[in-house]
């Protein structure tokens, strides 16, 4: 297994722009590396909200995302504003609505492990309401019962109000017919009536879907020219791999461009209806993840080129799966979610919902910190395993984020053009890339969830950066 090659200085990298000495570990940097951004020619939108979360519908039956409890809020706020989903599995497989006043049959149908009621729809509407994000929020189709989400849909309307952007009715239905929700033969002619009779609840208008498990599946394109004016966007899931990745396939320099290309398809339909499209349910490797790439620093580079790869291709965003269990131990039905960004280190944490974060946090933090605004063209004049992305912001400022998935530092030119000016950088390193310390600038995110690395300061001198960046990490560079 790789080992980053050199240990970083508390800066974590040398600006040579400023005239600093080179420092001793930045011997071995491999071949220069030119990143040249394009500032003449902006592209495609960075929305603010891009990098999202998704969570199982679980969490909200058995009483998690509490704003009263521990630090979930702050995580939330850390990362900064964004869009929650919440479906997955347990969404059709175990969660049943009991409206308001009525408590849940006894018995229980044999199905039932989760029950969600508006109590935690109002626990939800607080989180939203102290984070300041949004939810997309699922219903129940694959256990269909008109008059339940008849009933949670509106009371989703009077409870979540503005923080609602989407509902989705139901999740993966490419697999039901696998899991037994529907009979053999279920194709896409049965799936639009279920999905006609869910839309006739939903209303108009608001509908994400249709949350398939197939990234390319023909379903969401189908889905996109039948129902785009009921629609208000298109969903699909997109795990990198499944239990066979490993750390040099999930940073292989083909692997974003396989993710690109197996959402295109459905990318395309979206756009030639006038839908926008998340990947609502992402993450590095179905069933759970894997032990040793997706529960460690790996993840964290693979997320910034995900995230920023898809925003780039004209997609509206994407939401990192997660669970908020133990970390590393199986959190529902004897499954793990080992790729989840937020756990607890203890059962006594997971109750008080007191949790850490895992290296994938940090890597959705990062492309964060890109903020919102219009991507600039980017040109990687390298060889190696780098990937570059710059986006002009909103606010008048460019950021650039480099994400350096080499086994040796990289001096790294940024050609920006323009006068001369300060910049400063963040930098996310970690121990190895199979190991799970991660920081940035040296900063972990503390017991209450605050994170404040301090930025380098750097200077832009004849319309060139230059940075020395350690093997295994990336950096944002905001101008
Ligand atoms: C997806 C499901 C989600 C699971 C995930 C996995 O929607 O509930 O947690 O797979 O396999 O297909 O890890």
């Amino acid at each position: 297994m790789y080992r980053r090659a050199a240990a970083l200085t508390a800066a974590g990298l040398a600006i040579l722009g400023v005239a600093a000495p080179v420092h001793a570990e930045t011997t071995n940097v491999g071949a220069a590396v030119t990143v040249s951004v394009d500032s003449a020619h902006p592209g495609g939108r960075l929305a603010a909200d891009a990098v999202g979360l998704s969570f199982e519908m679980r969490e909200l039956g058995i009483g998690n995302l509490d704003p009263a409890k521990g630090n979930m809020t702050q995580l939330m706020r850390t990362l900064g504003p964004s869009n929650l989903r919440i479906g997955g599995n347990t969404l059709d497989r175990d969660t049943l609505w009991v409206p308001a006043g009525q408590t849940p049959p006894d018995p229980k149908p044999a199905w039932v492990e989760d029950i969600v009621t508006p109590n935690d729809l109002k626990r939800l509407r607080s989180l939203l309401d102290a984070t300041n994000w949004k939810a997309e929020v699922g219903v129940n189709v694959g256990r269909w019962d008109p008059a339940l989400a008849a009933d949670q849909v509106r009371t989703m309307d009077r409870i979540l109000g503005k923080r609602l952007v989407a509902v989705e009715c139901g999740n993966e239905p490419d697999q039901w017919e696998g899991k037994a929700l529907r009979p053999p033969g279920f194709a896409y002619p049965q799936y639009h009536a279920d999905w006609s009779a869910c839309a006739d609840v939903v209303g108009h208008g608001r509908i994400a879907g249709p949350d398939t498990a197939g990234t390319s599946s023909s379903w969401a394109s189908s889905l996109a020219a039948d129902e785009h004016a009921r629609m208000s966007m298109l969903t699909v899931h997109q795990y990198a791999s499944g239990p066979d990745i490993t750390i040099d396939r999930m940073l292989a320099p083909g692997q974003i461009t396989a993710q690109l290309k197996a959402v295109s398809s459905n990318l395309a339909a979206a756009t030639a209806n006038g839908l926008p499209m998340r990947v609502d349910e992402a993450n590095s490797a179905y069933s759970g993840g894997v032990d040793g790439v997706s529960n460690k620093y790996a993840s964290a580079l693979w997320v910034i080129d995900y995230g920023l790869s898809m925003a780039q291709a004209g997609m509206a965003g994407v939401n990192i799966h997660g669970g908020l269990g133990v970390c590393n131990d199986p959190i529902w039905n004897g499954k793990f979610q080992r790729y989840t960004p937020i756990c607890a280190s203890s059962k006594a944490y997971e109750l008080a919902q007191q949790y850490k974060v895992m290296p994938i946090y940090y890597g959705i933090w990062m492309t964060r910190q890109l903020g919102s605004g219009r991507f600039l063209p980017v040109t990687v004049n390298s060889t190696n395993n780098i990937s570059a992305y710059a986006v002009k912001g909103n606010d008048g400022r460019t950021r650039i984020a480099v994400v350096q998935k080499d086994t040796a530092p990289a001096e790294i030119t940024l050609a920006v053009g323009g006068r001369d000016r300060a910049a400063s950088v963040l930098a996310m390193t970690g121990t190895g890339l199979d190991q799970e310390a991660t920081t940035i600038q040296d900063a972990t995110v503390d017991a209450a969830g605050r994170f404040h690395p301090v930025p380098s300061s750097a200077r832009v001198e004849a319309g060139q950066l230059t940075l020395t960046v350690a093997a295994g990490s990336a950096v944002v560079v905001t101008l």
